[in-house]
């Protein structure tokens, strides 16, 4: 019975927690996510994600306007990483020599 119980439990727990555009389930709006839309949109293939958590734009349709609106969330890609600094070619050849 209390096998059961925990498993009543864990499914109307676990339906629909998803929240929408966690294609993957994994707990997290990603990069991921916004990549397996687009490979959606591109290829068709609903395999590797959940579809119905797709839709951004709730308009009935998966689109690469909804993996734009995904991306919108998740924020602008870093343009630099501080603490890096450019090395020229010439320079990684000569230390590659030594
Ligand atoms: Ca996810
Ligand atoms: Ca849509």
């Amino acid at each position: 019975m209390k096998t059961l119980l925990a498993v009543i439990i864990f499914a109307t727990t676990s339906v629909g927690a998803w929240e929408l555009g966690d294609v993957d389930h994994d707990s997290a709006i990603t990069c991921t996510d916004v990549q397996l839309v687009l490979d959606f949109v591109a290829q068709g293939d609903s395999t590797k994600l959940d579809v119905s958590l797709a839709d951004m734009s709730k308009n009935g349709e998966v689109t690469a306007y909804d993996a734009a609106l995904l991306k919108e969330i998740i924020g602008p890609a870093p343009t630099s990483i501080s603490g890096l600094r450019s090395v020229p070619f010439a320079e990684v050849k000569m230390k590659a020599r030594t």
